[in-house]
């Protein structure tokens, strides 16, 4: 199974979400409306999203009858025309004769027995109710907004369905998340050295097994450091680790100085020729001044052998702990040059939102994604597979 699919599998949960509620905000605002004048769909949608959409569009139709005009009822107030929205966000539109039921199923529809995708007028309620989903998704309000008001961008006024929205969405958030999907970068420098850094819990050993692991199919000589002195049971994870991936860890005693063995591990990196040096760390919690200041430390330590060193430095953020993650980027971006991003347990959460918001707010590379416990469950990070899984455009 390609990582992809594991994780479009995966990610279900965030899908369902902002189904259900595009779902709710079509039928709160419905109208039948397969013969509306201005449709959307070959103009509006890129191509990606034309992909996504699953219903069979009605074909152009040979028009029998005389011009389906727009409306001839009598107009209640001066037509609101769908200009070609200038400024994305909130045109008044009054939005009423827009939103309203534009059309009953056309009679060629039933003739024809075609069932009608419902379809609402892209209007303010529908964009504040849009932002809503998105944040309770876990996207952050600021990326909410700027998402929502580009992909309302010259579409104000027409008249949209629940796939064509979910595929707009998707376009623009693979758009916001296109610039930041890096692999991790490899240089000639031996040993490359990796610190790996993040809040207790949040993936970092198990992060580390895999990239080992992968790195090593890949041909690399891979070294790691347990730079977890705290904990006696930290070593010997990281050391099941390094033999599931076939590498070998090396070790400090419980309790011992972490730049020390990192310095150490160096060393041992150096002499043995090796491409990379990953090096584990401590759970810190961001409040934790003095830890945080352990992890400084370290990188201090660690260019007084190598002035470049670390090369990179990743933090990895658990997806579960949702907006919490960008206030873990500011902290550890103060400590330590943090150079990209590993999100895992994104199988594990309905709120993948938060991603995109870090994308947004940081622009720091994000290198992988971990889609589960297993040594194959990191994923090179994907931004328009991302966005369809966010968002549910397969359907
Ligand atoms: N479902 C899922 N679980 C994950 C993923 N990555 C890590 N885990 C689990 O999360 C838990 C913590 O992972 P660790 O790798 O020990 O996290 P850590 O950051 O090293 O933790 P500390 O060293 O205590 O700070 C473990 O039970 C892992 O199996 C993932 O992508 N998906
Ligand atoms: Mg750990």
């Amino acid at each position: 199974m390609s990582f992809f699919k594991k994780l479009k599998d995966r990610m279900f949960k965030s899908s369902s979400k902002i189904d259900e509620g595009l779902d709710a905000i079509i039928e709160d605002g419905a109208a039948d409306a397969p013969e509306d004048p201005v449709d959307p769909v070959e103009e509006v949608l890129p191509q990606p999203a034309m992909d996504a959409i699953s219903e069979p569009e009605p074909e152009p139709e040979p028009e029998p009858e005389p011009e389906p005009e727009p409306e001839p009822e009598p107009e209640p107030e001066p037509e609101p025309e769908p200009e070609p929205a200038v400024e994305p966000l909130r045109v008044d539109l009054t939005a009423e004769p827009i939103s309203e039921p534009v059309a009953k199923p056309g009679l060629l529809d039933r003739i024809i027995g075609r069932s009608a995708v419902p379809r609402r007028a892209l209007d303010d309620d529908m964009l504040e109710r849009l932002e809503e989903l998105l944040i309770s998704a876990d996207m952050g309000v600021d990326t909410a907004l700027r998402v929502t008001a580009n992909m309302a961008e010259g579409r104000y006024g027409k008249m949209l369905s629940a796939e064509e929205i979910k595929g707009l969405l998707a376009a623009e958030i693979a758009r916001v998340m296109e610039p930041v999907a890096r692999p991790l970068p490899i240089y000639p420098k031996k040993p490359q050295v990796v610190l790996v850094v993040g809040v207790n819990g949040s993936g970092k050993t198990t992060t580390i097994g895999k990239l080992a692991s992968q790195f090593k199919a890949a041909g690399k000589q891979v070294v790691i450091a347990a730079g977890d002195t705290f904990r006696a049971a930290a070593v010997e994870q990281l050391q099941v680790w390094g033999e599931r991936a076939g590498v070998p860890v090396l070790t400090a005693p419980e309790g011992s100085d972490p730049a020390a063995l990192a310095f150490d591990a160096m060393t041992k990196a150096e002499a043995e020729g090796a491409d990379l040096l990953m090096i584990d760390t401590a759970g810190r919690l961001q409040n934790r001044a003095d830890l945080m200041e352990e992890l400084a430390k370290i990188v201090r330590v660690i260019r007084k052998k190598d002035p470049d060193a670390p090369h990179n430095t990743l933090l990895v953020l658990d997806a579960t702990t949702g907006q919490n993650a960008l206030s873990q980027v500011e902290t550890f971006q103060k400590m330590a040059d943090v150079t990209g991003l590993v999100m895992t347990k994104l199988d594990g959460t309905a709120k993948g939102g938060v991603l995109v918001a870090l994308a947004d707010k940081f622009g720091l590379p994000i290198h992988a994604i971990g889609v589960g416990e297993q040594i194959d469950d990191l994923a090179p990070f994907d931004p328009e597979e991302f966005a369809r899984a966010l968002t549910g455009a397969d359907g």
